[in-house]
């Protein structure tokens, strides 16, 4: 056997899973909870194998040319938009993402953030703790129904489906999808949910998820006409990616009472927010937390590891996004 491979782990993970990976390699991690810039992840990555990420540095042409020993980079995410996916293919380099293990748990944060936009939870709370709860009246934060209301999906992955069986299965929804490819009909009749065109499944919704991947596609996916063709009843989800709303737009339809509510985990250029949604009271907003549980983050940062120790000691990646067909030995 060669010299242990060396790997990068590029943000502060669980210690236990930076031991096992010493198992098998040699390790620099980045211990500070800031990412690198992009000049300096490169940088590190000279000598490197493999490389651990969170989903939000590039794993592009540039990056690929000025590190010829990366072989595989494992997102420790189910989303990889961070990935160059043709440039990867083109350079034999391996990405791998962590799907599975967080579907039901996020699915769980998509259900959350429905509800407490649409019941008000949050801006109550700010109202109570505010201490401006003085007496009942007979309106106070009355929000929007959501059992038994239509339930619209946009994006109809294993996240989109775990959202269908709870809204069908536990709050008696009827259950709207929106897919470029339809499902099939045994996991429809699972989900209890319906195929229907994006504008159909816009106007018919009484509320509506989105859980697509952000691709070039699917940038500013809801805008200013899709939120139009919305109910102005109607609460928006997006624990997908920023970018896939418009979010000065949405803003705008809050503002103005053309939506009623929405629930948002993600945003453009986020950890920054977009002014105009913070000055609206009728959003949930959260720090991109869907899939953090402890046991999930857990078992996501342990597949991001056990695809670097399979790729790089037995050439097979467990969840790869991509298969080059000329690998980087
Ligand atoms: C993560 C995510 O919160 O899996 C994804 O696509 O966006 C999230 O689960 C995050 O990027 C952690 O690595």
């Amino acid at each position: 056997a060669g010299p242990r491979p060396a790997v990068l782990v590029a943000r502060r993970i669980f210690a236990q899973t930076v031991e096992r990976l010493r198992t098998h390699f040699d390790v620099e991690t980045n211990d500070a909870d800031d990412e690198w810039a992009q000049e300096e992840l490169i940088r590190r990555l000279q000598g490197k194998a493999g490389v651990l990420l969170t989903g939000t540095q590039r794993v592009d042409a540039a990056l690929l040319q000025a590190c010829p020993t990366l072989r595989i980079a494992a997102n420790m995410t189910v989303g990889y938009n961070n990935f160059d996916v043709a440039a990867m293919d083109a350079a034999g380099v391996v990405g791998t993402n962590t799907p599975d293990v967080l579907t039901e748990t996020t699915a769980d944060f998509g259900l959350a953030l429905l509800l407490a936009a649409a019941r008000r939870v949050t801006e109550s709370e700010h109202y109570l703790r505010a201490g401006r709860w003085t007496r009942w009246s007979i309106d106070l934060f009355a929000g929007a129904e959501v059992h038994g209301t239509t339930l619209g999906i946009l994006g109809m992955g294993r996240i989109g489906q775990a959202i269908a069986r709870r809204g069908a299965h536990g709050f008696g929804m009827r259950v709207l999808y929106h897919n470029r490819h339809r499902l099939d009909a045994a996991v429809e009749a699972d989900c209890r949910a319906t195929w229907v065109d994006k504008a159909t499944l816009l106007r018919e919704a009484d509320h509506l998820v989105l859980v697509v991947p952000y691709t070039p596609q699917n940038h500013h996916l809801i805008g200013a006409a899709e939120l139009a063709l919305m109910k102005p009843t109607a609460v928006l989800v997006n624990i997908a990616r920023g970018g896939i709303v418009d979010d000065a737009a949405l803003a705008e339809a809050l503002r103005a009472g053309r939506l009623a509510a929405a629930g948002l985990d993600v945003f453009e250029g986020e950890p920054r927010v977009h002014p105009a949604l913070l000055q609206v009271p009728n959003v949930v907003l959260t720090p991109h937390i869907a899939s953090a549980t402890v046991r999930t983050r857990r078992a996501m940062a342990e597949l991001a590891a056990d695809n670097l120790i399979a790729y790089l000691t037995e050439g097979r990646a467990l969840t790869p996004v991509n298969q080059p067909r000329h690998p980087r030995a």
